[in-house]
Parts: structure tokens; C-alpha cells; sequence
């Protein structure tokens, strides 16, 4: 059975948002808390650059097991093969770690993103998120928001109010991208950047497409766009960016999907846009 759309309260919308947060912070716990010495590649997907750890197994695990207590009956996407059908029209998207190889290298810049979305997770373009939270566990920044009631970063006992740049002059702009595994594919990503570096301030490339989203919200960055993303990479940095009062479309417009995900300010993503939907 199909589960429907649900109307949602505020008040459900920020039960979902505290319950997105707790998990985020409890696998960001984990995988700082938890790592081995001796990490290493624990196996890889689509090419041999697209790694996976053993703390990736245990994260998603731990966000598996605590959701089906805290929301049996929903659904569930992971990264990691997660999955299942929801029963109550609610599903949880979720990377439980976002930035791999930055984890595996030790660099600063890797994420837990937990998102509770609506519509059918499995179809492009048919889902969207209702609450989410990506945590940082190394500089113990969570970016959380909930449909209809705004963005905000938690840090250091701070709760923060995110605003979108209001930056709307290309080349004033601080841009950021990332590059799928694939040699082909970041082939023609190279040729885009080095077409966009002379007509931008500069260009960022973290590594986390969900700390990105989040830098987009906080106005860190003026803009973000990637080709390639996958619903756990992008679920949460959705809403987190749209409730700081900016803007995530797709191709032509249309929703953000794996083709492309384009983020900024309304007027940044209008120029933009265009320049990245190749
Ligand atoms: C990563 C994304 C990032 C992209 C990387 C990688 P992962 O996700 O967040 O934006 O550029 O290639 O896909 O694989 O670390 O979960």
C-alpha cells in the first residue's frame, strides 16, 4: 500500500525536526568517538575513489535501528542500503556520513544529514523534506530547519537564525562545487569550472554536499551547484537552505534531482542556473 502525502502540524513538523537533530548528533558522537586507529577502506561503489568505511556501516546503522523505535512505520533511505517502504507517508533520508573522503583522510569537513521527507523517495523529483539536521561533529555545528519555521545553526549552547547571501553579482561571488567518481564525468566538471573560475570571486570544493548546502544557508557561500548528488547527499541541505530563504532547483527549474542541484539566493541561482544545467 502506497502510503499518502500527510498534512503536517507545526507541532509534528518539529517533533520530526528535534528527533532529525538527536540522530545527527548521536551518529556524529559515533563516528568521531568510535573511529578505529587503523581505518580504512571498508569497500567501494562505483568507481575505486568511491569509498566506504566501516563507520559508514555503523552510522547508518545506528540512524536504521533508532528510527524504527523512535518512527516505526516510516519509511527509510541510507546511503548505505537502508531501505524501507513507508507505511505512514513519512520517509527518512540519510548519509551518515557526508564526506567520506574527507573522514578517511582526517579532514574537517564531513557531516551526518538526517532528513524526514514526503512523496516517494525512490522517484526524482516526486519527494521533498519536511524537517532535517547535518551535523559537523568536529566543529560541533548542527544546521537544522523544519518546514515553515526558518534555519538555524546550533553552536556552542548559540542558536543562530541563517540567512541566504544576498549577493547577486557573479563576480563577487563565492561559488562552491564538487566532482562525481566517475573520470568521464569529472572530466567535463573540470571544463565547466575552469569556464566559471574567471567569472566568480572563486570557487570552493569541501567535499560535503550537505556542508555545502548548509554554507549556502548561512551565507558562507553565495552559491552552490552539482551534478550527480544523491537524495541523501541532498535531502536536508534542501529545506535548511530554502528555510534560510533561498533557493534549490533542478534542471530547467524543476526540482533538484541527481541530474543537478543548484542553491543560492533567488537572484544568484536566476544567473547561475543557466551557466551549470548543461
Ligand atoms: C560526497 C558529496 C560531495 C561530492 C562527493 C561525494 P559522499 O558524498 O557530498 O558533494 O562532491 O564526490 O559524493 O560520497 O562522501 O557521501
Amino acid at each position: 500500500m502506497t502510503a499518502t502525502t500527510p498534512e503536517l502540524s507545526a507541532d509534528e513538523i518539529a517533533d520530526l525536526e528535534t528527533i532529525a537533530c538527536t540522530l545527527a548528533r548521536e551518529a556524529g558522537d559515533l563516528i568521531v568517538e568510535e573511529r578505529p586507529d587503523d581505518l580504512g577502506v571498508a569497500a567501494t561503489k562505483s568507481t575505486q575513489t568511491d569509498v566506504v568505511t566501516v563507520m559508514d556501516k555503523r552510522s547508518e546503522e545506528l540512524l536504521r535501528t533508532r528510527l524504527a523505535t523512535a518512527r516505526p512505520g516510516d519509511g527509510l533511505l541510507g546511503e548505505e542500503g537502508a531501505a524501507q517502504p513507508s507505511r505512514t507517508g513519512i520517509s527518512w533520508v540519510v548519509d551518515p556520513i557526508d564526506g567520506t573522503v574527507n573522514y578517511l583522510y582526517q579532514l574537517p569537513a564531513y557531516a551526518v544529514s538526517v532528513a524526514a521527507c514526503v512523496g516517494d523517495v525512490y522517484t526524482p523529483g516526486a519527494w521533498r523534506p519536511v524537517a532535517g539536521a547535518v551535523l559537523n561533529p568536529v566543529t560541533d555545528e548542527l544546521f537544522h530547519a523544519g518546514l515553515g519555521a526558518g534555519s538555524f545553526l546550533d553552536h556552542r549552547g548559540r542558536s543562530t537564525a541563517l540567512q541566504v547571501s544576498a549577493q547577486a553579482d557573479l563576480a563577487l561571488s563565492l561559488l562552491a562545487t564538487g566532482f562525481g567518481y566517475d573520470v568521464d564525468k569529472r572530466t567535463r566538471q573540470a571544463a565547466l569550472v575552469a569556464e566559471l573560475v574567471p567569472q566568480v570571486r572563486d570557487i570552493r570544493r569541501a567535499g560535503s554536499a550537505a556542508l555545502d548546502l548548509c554554507s549556502v544557508a548561512a551565507g558562507r557561500l553565495d552559491g552552490y551547484y552539482e551534478a550527480g548528488l544523491h537524495p541523501w547527499d541532498l535531502a536536508a541541505g534542501w529545506l535548511i537552505v530554502t528555510e534560510a530563504g533561498g533557493l534549490v532547483q533542478g534542471p530547467a527549474g524543476r526540482a533538484p534531482t541527481h541530474e543537478l542541484v543548484v542553491a543560492g539566493g533567488a537572484d544568484f541561482v536566476t544567473q547561475l542556473a543557466p551557466m551549470v544545467d548543461r
